[in-house]
């Protein structure tokens, strides 16, 4: 059952720092582990990714085999039922309008001292998507990833998705064909982290990585960073439901469960103000848990961190959101646009009760990769940002330079660097 708890609770806290600890300390050696592994692919290139996809995904490659060829895409994407690839064309396109609205424009002005300032907006060039195989092969994932890169304009979009086995999800190829993904590997791990980090004679070198992964791509993840960029680092996921007793019970506990049947580390969090409303979502999530083809995920994920929280009042329920900055927040009350400003941290905000995060997982628009564990505080969902970078634009005429340029040699003398002094005294013939 899904535990209850009071904030006067003497376990309280306790019961809180469990959940809040997960899955923070990564299992001992994983570290050393993808040291090496991102060294051997540096050292040996693509035999060493060979190699350990032999040995992991029990799939041997060449440099023949190892792209998935165009014509396999189309036959994928030819192979799914046509309500499927209509959802999923569905789905790229909400993405991509939502995102298109992100866009940043190349800006250009003139300030009071006559000089021309401005910013300017490139795409990345090469871009890598991460798509994990197995339990979590979500061709939403691919569409979240692939689509934003696209709209902002990135001339390269490379994914690498293991294939245990030679196994893949045709959905999940299906989806970076709709996506307009240019090359698929069937790499993973962290050995497709390291080849995508420093190029190998099979895999071209990207300049970004993003996508979600297991333990062993977070970490190869986080140690290519500055060699390349990546996303975020995604600890395990998580809900958060302010509730005011208006809803149905049944609605919430799915959301709760959709949120648990992800992963055993996930966490299910509902805090409301009516305490009946509470047993009644409590019963429920019980009584659907025994519904899921995932039951022994979710329930694990339920029993060590899922919880209803009673509180006294709405106030109450705000202050712990805003406290735990959550990855989904669902505003599950009468009105959800009178709590809405008095949100300070969250990830995605769901609001009303005919806003699953489910809708958002799909095809609402917004990007369902988000800021997880706390980290809604100071980091923001994927977005076009993550697809572009900037380059300042700076002219100035003489008349300028000669308005500024005192001041220019004042800083640099003051730093005594002479050079730096002389390049404008020069110019302004002093
Ligand atoms: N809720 C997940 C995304 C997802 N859900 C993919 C279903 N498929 C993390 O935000
Ligand atoms: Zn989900």
């Amino acid at each position: 059952m899904i535990q209850t708890l009071r904030f006067s609770d003497p376990g309280f806290a306790d019961a809180f720092r469990k959940i809040e600890e997960r899955g923070e300390t990564a299992p001992a050696g994983v570290v050393e582990t993808v040291q090496a592994i991102i060294a051997d692919v540096r050292a040996r290139g693509n035999q060493a990714v060979f190699d350990y996809t032999l040995r992991f995904d029990r799939l041997e490659l060449s440099a023949a085999t190892v792209e998935v060829q165009a014509e396999e895409l189309d036959r994928a994407l030819a192979s799914i039922p046509t309500d499927s690839r209509a959802a999923l064309e569905l789905a790229a396109k909400r993405i991509a309008d939502y995102h298109r609205k992100q866009k940043q424009e190349t800006w250009i002005s003139t300030d009071e001292a006559d000089v021309l300032l401005g910013q300017m907006v490139r795409p990345l060039d090469r871009v890598g998507i991460y798509v994990p195989g197995g339990k979590a092969a979500y061709p939403s994932s691919v569409l979240m990833n692939a689509v934003p890169a696209k709209v902002a304009g990135v001339a390269e979009v490379v994914m690498v998705v293991p294939m245990p086995g030679g196994e893949v999800n045709p959905f999940v190829l299906a989806a970076a064909r709709i996506a307009g993904v240019d090359r698929v590997f069937k790499i993973g791990g962290a050995q497709a982290v390291a080849a995508l980090a420093y190029g190998t004679a099979s895999i071209p070198k990207v300049d970004k990585i993003t996508g979600p992964g297991n333990i062993y791509v977070a970490t190869a993840k986080q140690l290519v960073f500055g060699k390349v960029d990546i996303d975020m680092i995604a600890g395990p996921s998580e809900i958060l439901i302010i509730n005011d007793g208006s809803g149905v019970p049944a609605h919430l506990a799915a959301d709760l469960l959709g949120q648990a049947e992800h992963d055993e580390l996930a966490s299910s969090i509902l805090i409301t103000t009516d305490e009946d409303f509470a047993k009644q979502v409590a019963d429920e999530v019980e009584k659907q848990l025994r519904q899921l083809s995932r039951e022994s995920i979710a329930r694990q994920s339920i029993d060590r961190y899922g919880a209803i929280i009673l509180a006294q009042n709405l106030d109450e329920a705000i202050d712990f959101s805003n406290r735990i900055a959550p990855e989904h927040l669902e505003l599950a009350v009468d009105n959800p646009f009178e709590i809405l400003p008095r949100i300070r941290h969250a990830g995605a905000i769901f609001m009303g009760h005919h806003t699953p995060e489910a809708a958002g997982d799909y095809l609402a628009g917004p990007n369902h990769t988000l800021p997880t564990g706390g980290t809604a505080r100071f980091f923001s969902p994927l977005s076009l940002d993550d697809f572009v970078k900037k380059s300042s634009i700076v002219s100035f005429s003489r008349a300028g330079l000669a308005r500024l340029g005192k001041e220019i040699v004042h800083i640099a003398e003051l730093e005594g660097l002479q050079a730096h002094a002389r390049s404008v005294s020069l110019r302004l013939g002093k």
